[in-house]
């Protein structure tokens, strides 16, 4: 195949801006907004020709920069079952997105030569953005490639990204999966959603004591905020949802899922009074946290994806339970899991549990291991997942007359959490109806919810250092192998601690090294974290302010 033209329009229109490299990281491109036209462009190529090599199958491009700052933007892509793009294909996109303008003709033959691909005409790639200022730029970028490539294309404006993900599987699944449009997705989630909090009444049980449908979201001034009014038109009184960070300030500015994980507080300027139950989206929507402030001592508690992991893997055990059908249930995590809620996984709930690198596309990979596979890094990126025999033996034995009432209403209730939940990826709009399902369902509050478990205290921090890639772990992140020294440092450090644990690794996301610790108290936890911060400073090139010691 030729790209003669592609390049022609490329060096004109979109013509490579530095000559930093650029990485597919831990959730495609991500740098600042400004450097990024030619990576779209070219992303927009690479997505057709990603379809070409699946038959013609839909691929998505969303472009984000997620919990990133405002000025940072990013392209994610998806594959056709609405799965983040095959960890293959990285180096491809990698390779594509560096080359110089005028190699980007030979490397595109190339690479669709090794491929096998032949023509471009029947591939099929949609789009969406979120509201960063550099977004709709970017947008145009990409049109401009998957049409400069020659495939088709349909662009579906603003978007959360588990929403794209969501359509590019609808798409592909001819609409088995749902409508794929916005609509479609609105739809599925409330009817679930509106089905299985009716359950109540449908059984003449009594009334909710406890559990209140008043929720507090700060939506951290993202694309999520603007679809919060479509679904609440569609769910009525049973979860009232009051709106903060509503996409009137600026995104993810002291607010949002990954500033209230990290930094262990409320967004700042928000009125918590003790007993409210508040959440937090990020910008793109595809994380959410849970927090309170305690009733009795004042205390900001969160509730972050551990927690939420072991609230919907403790229900879905339960429903299994009385389905009576042996289905294997998982649990997938990261490094940066809390120890406590491993134990209570492991202890309590008696659910195997895996870790994994950090990562959606890592999680969700090993999910599919499992009969149903619940996934969720502590930061509120999850979902839970179920395979395609265990969906149709459900719905077979559903309809089964010969088994008891009680376990067909199971398995019904069942096949309608799985509605609810978006399957793709980690949907911020999803987690939070599943966890309001089952805090009604349990006629729970957030109190109830945290007693589950108390998290050991941890830390987490960022250190600059010139070139993160000096950092290499194994062991899922949780060893340093380079540089050399480093991990038995660390080793030595934990050993101080009791209960300590604790890690390093590049990120994915921005250009800094992340520190995580944990010990048995916020102070120890915290001075861990320091310790560890400043070895990483020294042994790996820190560079700019050198963390100190507490
Ligand atoms: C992305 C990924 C997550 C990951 C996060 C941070 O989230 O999808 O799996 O946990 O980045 O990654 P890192 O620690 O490598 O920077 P998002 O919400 O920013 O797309």
């Amino acid at each position: 195949m030729e790209f003669g033209d592609v390049q022609e329009t490329g060096e004109k229109n979109f013509p490579k801006q530095d000559e930093t490299p650029i990485q597919y990281g831990t959730a495609g491109f991500r740098t600042k907004g400004s450097r990024l036209n030619h990576v779209i462009y070219r992303m927009g190529v690479l997505a057709a020709i990603r379809s070409a090599t699946k038959s013609g199958a839909t691929i998505g491009v969303m472009i984000t920069a997620s919990h990133n700052p405002e000025e940072d933007n990013g392209v994610k892509l998806v594959d056709p079952m609405g799965e983040m793009l095959g960890p293959e294909w990285e180096k491809y996109a990698t390779e594509v997105a560096n080359v110089p303008g005028s190699k980007l003709d030979v490397t595109l033959q190339e690479l669709t030569k090794n491929l096998g691909v032949t023509s471009l005409q029947s591939s099929r790639v949609v789009f969406a953005r979120d509201t960063r200022p550099s977004s709709p730029v970017l947008a145009a970028a990409l049109e401009a490639g998957i049409k400069a490539a020659g495939a088709q294309c349909q662009n579906f404006g603003l978007l959360t990204t588990p929403q794209l993900h969501y359509i590019v599987r609808c798409i592909n699944t001819n609409g088995q999966y749902g409508k794929p449009t916005e609509e479609g997705y609105f739809e599925k989630l409330s009817e679930a959603f509106v089905k299985l909090r009716n359950i109540r009444k449908a059984k003449k049980m009594k009334t909710l004591e406890v559990y209140n449908t008043c929720l507090y979201l700060d939506a951290a001034n993202g694309v999520g905020a603007g679809k919060i009014p479509i679904l609440q038109s569609k769910l009525g009184d049973l979860l009232k949802i009051s709106l903060v960070n509503d996409g009137s300030g600026k995104l993810n500015h002291e607010c949002g899922a990954d500033f209230v994980k990290v930094q262990q507080k409320p967004p700042t300027g928000v009125n918590m009074v003790p007993g409210q139950r508040w959440a937090s989206f990020d910008g793109d929507a595809d994380r959410i946290v849970y927090y309170f402030m305690g009733v009795t001592d004042n205390r900001f508690y969160l509730l972050d994806g551990d927690k939420i992991a072991t609230l919907v893997a403790g229900y879905l055990k339960d429903l299994v339970q009385e389905t009576g059908l042996s289905l294997n249930l998982g649990l997938v995590q990261t490094a940066y899991a809390n120890g406590s809620s491993t134990r209570y996984i492991t202890d309590q709930l008696k659910v195997p549990v895996a870790c994994v690198p950090t990562g959606v596309k890592h999680l969700h990979h090993k999910a599919q291991e499992f009969d149903i596979g619940v996934y969720f890094e502590a930061n509120g990126h999850g979902t839970a997942i179920v395979s395609n025999s265990s969906y149709n033996l459900l719905q077979k034995t559903s309809q089964n007359t010969s088994i008891s009432d009680h376990q067909s209403e199971a398995c019904d209730l069942l096949l309608s959490v799985i509605d609810l939940i978006n399957q793709t990826v980690g949907d911020a709009i999803s987690d939070m109806l599943l966890v309001e399902m089952i805090l009604a369902a349990q006629d729970w509050d957030v109190e109830q919810w945290n007693k589950a478990y108390t998290d050991l205290p941890n830390r987490q921090l960022k250190v600059k250092v010139k070139d993160r890639s000096v950092i290499q772990t194994t062991d899922a992140e949780r060893k340093a192998s380079s540089p050399v020294g480093l991990q038995s440092a660390i080793d030595e450090s934990v050993a101080k601690y009791t209960h300590g644990r604790s890690f390093v690794r590049p990120s994915g996301t921005e250009d800094i090294v992340r520190v995580y610790a944990e010990a048995d108290t916020q102070s120890a936890a915290d001075k861990l974290a320091n310790e560890v911060a400043v070895l990483v400073y020294k042994m790996a090139g820190g560079i700019g302010e050198k963390p100190k010691l507490h």
